[in-house]
């Protein structure tokens, strides 16, 4: 059992640990706890994280970042068909219909879907848990935006799948920084007190996502939250671009934007130059060498400055935290704190606008970038039977309002009910009860088209089979069970037909209730009927004076499930298999480019120790082994340059061979002395 929280961001990527000492966030093996959300492709091999990073712009057509936005998303969505056009690699259309990313990757040109470009990436993070733990990791918690949608969502736990985790609960990135919150705690107010309301917000590269928590002795709610999808960082950074990209124009006459190379060097040293403006105030410069066609260019730029040329993106800043406050229904003396997280709550100006709206300081308690992740890895620990944590419950918030439809048996035409209204707390089941002769099917989707970052406010269809009438001829009663699960991903989860059966008088009925599938213990469940007022009332009893005792029986039905988007089971277990054999070849290039180090490091070490403490003991074999190193060297530059494994591991042992001797013969002279010594103490 693993507990481990991944914090995907759209940039830079976490990994928390719970270990013996508490939570930890673990550095990769470049000994750095952020992980930038990148993938590279090769001719050999992929490169995934920080040296993929590095080839962002040598290799630009074929590293992948801010990949995190086509999670869920149909190719033809106009909001991907816009960016496609920004993008300095290709995307391309998956044969469902979603985004996959197309590249060239061993030599030939590969499309990947979204889920397995964010395997990639998990597959990296799996690794740096892995290492951190000194055991295999697969159960875990992995974050997303709160304003994730069903696709999105069910996308993601894919990926994880797709990586080879067990994804125990996909968690809001706002709830999991409430949660990492509120666990250590100690003064939060007893559970029948007024509870403590804390605001969160988190302004990362792509995403500002705000929400507002009520607090109390082992337990937070999440009461609202509002987010607007496209604003972080990189909409500063996209400002600072465009500026330069205008003032290059004119100063040097480059149209930057015709050269990819360039616009990704660009984009690199304006990220720079934003995080300087956070600490200094004064005129900061950007230079950069041999820009395109040989050019150096330079310019400068000074915070006044810096925040006029974003005052569009600024006062976006508070729509959200209106909304935020609005749908909970309180007021700004009811906030007892507003913590902020996230790289681009760091920027002056922002804090700023929202310190103001609240009229107070903002609360910077929590780390930044690591909050997330290590808010993930307390779930993981909560959720995992291996580990002993303070009980706290966390209880989410839907998102969007959820709708169901469905042809109505008695009006003949389409009936409707919002089933999980906006807010409603998460998970939770909830269980309908329809009368019906046949098979019927639901469609759930989103009723507020307006609020979702997508064109279709589909969810998916359910299609609950095998309904009979009763023995009578009428109807059947027939429970649905549909709930909000703990990734935030609605479902019909099961369905049961009640049949009624006659008995003799006397026997006992059956208590039916009683065979409801017991739910986890943080899920909450209710028992609604929708169409109750418009169906057939349920048969009275005519007036008896024997009345039959009634006994029911359950009976299972099956369900078809069409989510919107979902990825199909035998996709999705090649796509498994593929990430096995990526894994596998990165594996053995690596182990392959260890073996050239170990002969290139071999030559240049012996060559220098025949210079050295070696000189006094080569013999008539001096020449034959500088002569083998030379030609080794001269090898490793030639056709040496991409041999197999082998060739290294062969041209090492010769090497040795003839080294060999001579080592031994200048140990053997250093160990003499010693041996005398040693006597010298024993006598
Ligand atoms: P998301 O949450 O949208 O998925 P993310 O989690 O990858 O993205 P973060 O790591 O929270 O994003 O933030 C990265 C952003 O913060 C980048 O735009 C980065 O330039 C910006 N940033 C980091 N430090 C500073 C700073 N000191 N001043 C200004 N901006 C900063
Ligand atoms: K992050
Ligand atoms: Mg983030």
């Amino acid at each position: 059992m693993s507990v481990v929280g991944f914090d995907v961001g759209f940039l830079n990527c976490y990994v928390a640990v719970a270990r013996a000492g508490g939570i930890e966030t673990v550095a990769n093996e470049y000994s750095d706890r952020c992980t930038p959300a990148c993938v590279s492709f090769g001719p050999r091999n992929r490169s995934i994280g920080a040296a993929a990073k590095s080839q962002v712009v040598t290799n630009c057509k074929n590293t992948v970042q801010g990949f995190k936005r086509f999670h869920g998303r149909a190719f033809s969505d106009p909001y991907i068909q816009r960016l496609k056009s920004s993008l300095v690699y290709d995307l391309a259309q998956m044969p469902s219909g979603t985004t996959g990313i197309k590249v060239m990757y061993m030599e030939e040109e590969k499309v990947f879907s979204i889920e397995q470009v964010t395997a990639m990436l998990l597959t990296k993070m799996k690794e740096t848990a892995e290492h951190a733990l000194k055991k295999p990791v697969a159960d875990c918690v992995v974050s997303v935006p709160c304003y994730y949608t069903d696709a999105e969502r069910r996308s993601v736990v894919d990926a994880a799948q797709i990586a080879g985790l067990n994804c125990l609960r996909l968690m809001n990135e706002t709830t999991a920084v409430a949660l990492a919150y509120g666990i250590y705690k100690q003064d939060l107010p007893a559970p029948e007190e007024k509870p403590r309301i804390v605001v969160f917000v988190d302004i990362g590269h792509s995403g500002y996502q705000t929400s507002v928590c009520a607090f109390n002795k082992g337990k937070l709610k999440v009461l609202a939250t509002a987010c607007d999808p496209e604003l972080g960082g990189k909409d500063f950074d996209e400002m600072l671009v465009r500026h330069f990209c205008e003032e290059f124009g004119k100063k040097y006459k480059l149209d930057v934007k015709t050269k990819p190379r360039a616009l990704v060097r660009l984009y690199q040293e304006c990220e720079k130059l934003k995080k300087l403006m956070s600490a200094n105030s004064s005129d900061l410069p950007l230079n950069i060498e041999c820009f395109m066609n040989d050019i150096d260019v330079s310019g400068k730029l000074n915070r006044v400055q810096f925040e006029e040329m974003c005052a569009d993106v600024l006062g976006r800043v508070e729509a959200p935290l209106h909304n935020l406050m609005e749908q909970a229904k309180l007021k700004k003396e009811d906030i007892y704190a507003v913590e902020i997280v996230g790289g681009a709550s760091r920027i002056p100006s922002v804090k700023e606008r929202i310190s103001r709206f609240f009229g107070k300081e903002l609360s910077t308690t929590l780390n930044a970038d690591e909050a997330v992740a290590r808010g993930c890895a307390l779930q993981c620990a909560i959720l995992s039977p291996a580990f002993k944590v303070r009980e706290f419950s966390t209880t989410d918030a839907v998102a969007y309002p959820i709708s169901l439809k469905w042809n109505s048996a008695a009006e003949e035409g389409l009936s409707d009910c919002e089933v999980f209204p906006k807010n409603h707390a998460a998970p939770f089941s909830k269980v309908l009860t329809f009368y019906r002769r046949e098979p019927f099917s639901l469609e759930a989707y989103y009723n507020t088209p307006n609020e979702l970052p997508y064109p279709d406010p589909t969810i998916g269809q359910f299609v609950i089979q095998k309904v009979v009438p009763q023995a009578s001829g009428e109807s059947s009663k027939v429970k649905v069970k549909v709930r909000v699960n703990i990734h935030g991903i609605f479902s019909v989860s099961s369905a049961s037909l009640v049949e009624v059966q006659k008995t003799e008088e006397g026997e006992e009925p059956m208590d039916t209730e009683q065979q409801a599938t017991p739910e986890k213990e943080e899920e909450k469940e209710e028992e609604t009927s929708p169409e109750e007022s418009k169906t057939e009332k349920k048969s009275e009893q005519p007036p008896q004076a024997k009345k039959p005792k009634v006994k029911t029986k359950v009976l299972e039905l099956p369900i078809e499930n069409s989510p919107q988007w979902e990825l199909a089971v035998d996709m999705l277990n090649l796509f498994v298999e593929n990430e096995g054999k990526m894994i596998m070849q990165d594996k053995l290039e690596k182990e392959r480019n260890d073996a050239k180090n170990y002969v290139e490091e071999y030559v240049y070490d012996m060559r220098d120790k025949l210079h050295g403490r070696l000189e006094k003991f080569v013999s008539e074999d001096r020449d034959i082994l500088s002569l083998q190193l030379e030609d080794t060297e001269n090898w490793l530059y030639e056709d040496g340059e991409d041999q197999p494994k082998q060739q290294y591991i062969d041209k090492l042992s010769v090497l040795k061979k003839l080294g060999q001797p001579i080592q031994e013969r200048y140990m053997e002279s250093e160990e003499r002395p010693r041996a005398f010594d040693d006597m010298g103490k024993q006598i």
